[in-house]
């Protein structure tokens, strides 16, 4: 740890007025070049607080990021990084929304899960999180990094809650026992054609290993994935650029549908 509370808190507020104003800046790390990990999340938990102070309720609502190959290698890092959803970013499926709403939108497929019971780490396993799931869903984020050309480094993007912006689900699927969330094939479509195909293996080899890594990493604050929990388990493929009058359309199998529409 090696930023002050004082500039946590400046770091917090500039990343959140980056957002509100649609505007990129560079990357935090370039001034703080030797803020640690804990800091980054330090900067995100200050974001969620200056949200929350606006009446957005985020406790429930959790993503994970980089989890795909492909995602890993379009953004030159390793690991997976962990943030939060706002409220006021659900898009509902069918409907359409402002490019302007954001910097440079991209979206990416993934599947969302909710859980019937906390997760609790250490020691969460991809056991523990399928008995947990009640609902699985499909899912798109539409990430858009508040930093000048999605050029980041992972500190500054979790700082940047992991680029969290906005968020469609498809209608709810009882998860069954024997359900494939490994194997199920994922078509996402642009404009009509077909920008990525994969299976829900690219997510870290299981969508429910990022889930259990949540777990694990909230257990270091004491803090738990509580039931109710809405998790968007990170992008199978790499994230595609959108703009203005595209369309968007993911299916997941056995999961079903959903569109978007950017005007
Ligand atoms: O959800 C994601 O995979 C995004 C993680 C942050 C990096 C990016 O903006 O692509
Ligand atoms: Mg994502």
């Amino acid at each position: 740890m090696t930023l002050s509370t004082s500039d946590v808190a400046m770091l917090a507020e500039r990343l959140d007025r980056a957002a509100l104003e649609r505007r990129a800046i560079a990357k935090i790390t370039n001034e703080f070049p030797d803020m640690g990990w804990d800091d980054a999340y330090r900067i995100q938990d200050a974001l969620r607080a200056r949200i929350e102070a606006r009446g957005a309720d985020c406790h429930l609502l959790f993503k994970a990021g980089l989890t795909s190959r492909a995602k890993m290698v379009q953004m030159g890092v390793s690991e997976p990084v962990f943030g939060f959803l706002k409220p006021d970013g659900q898009v509902s499926n069918g409907d359409t929304t402002p490019a302007t709403a954001y910097i440079h939108p991209r979206v990416e497929a993934e599947i969302a899960v909710r859980l019937k019971r906390p997760l609790k780490g250490p020691g969460c396993h991809v056991g523990d999180v399928l008995a947990a799931i009640d609902e699985v869903m499909v899912a798109l984020e539409i990430i858009d990094s508040r930093y000048e050309n999605f050029n980041f480094d992972l500190k500054s993007v979790i700082a940047d809650n992991t680029s969290a912006a906005g968020w469609v689900l498809g209608e709810p699927v009882r998860f069954r026992p024997g359900m494939d969330l490994a194997h199920c094939g994922i078509v996402m479509r642009i404009n009509d054609a077909i920008v990525s195909t994969v299976a829900g293996s690219a997510v870290l080899g299981h969508p429910a290993v990022p889930v259990a890594m949540l777990a694990n990493l909230l257990a270091a604050q004491d803090r738990e994935i509580p039931a109710g929990a809405l998790i968007l388990t990170g992008g199978a493929s790499a994230a595609c650029a959108v703009k203005a009058g595209d369309r968007v359309d993911l299916a997941i199998q056995g999961m079903g549908a959903l569109s978007v529409h950017f005007s």
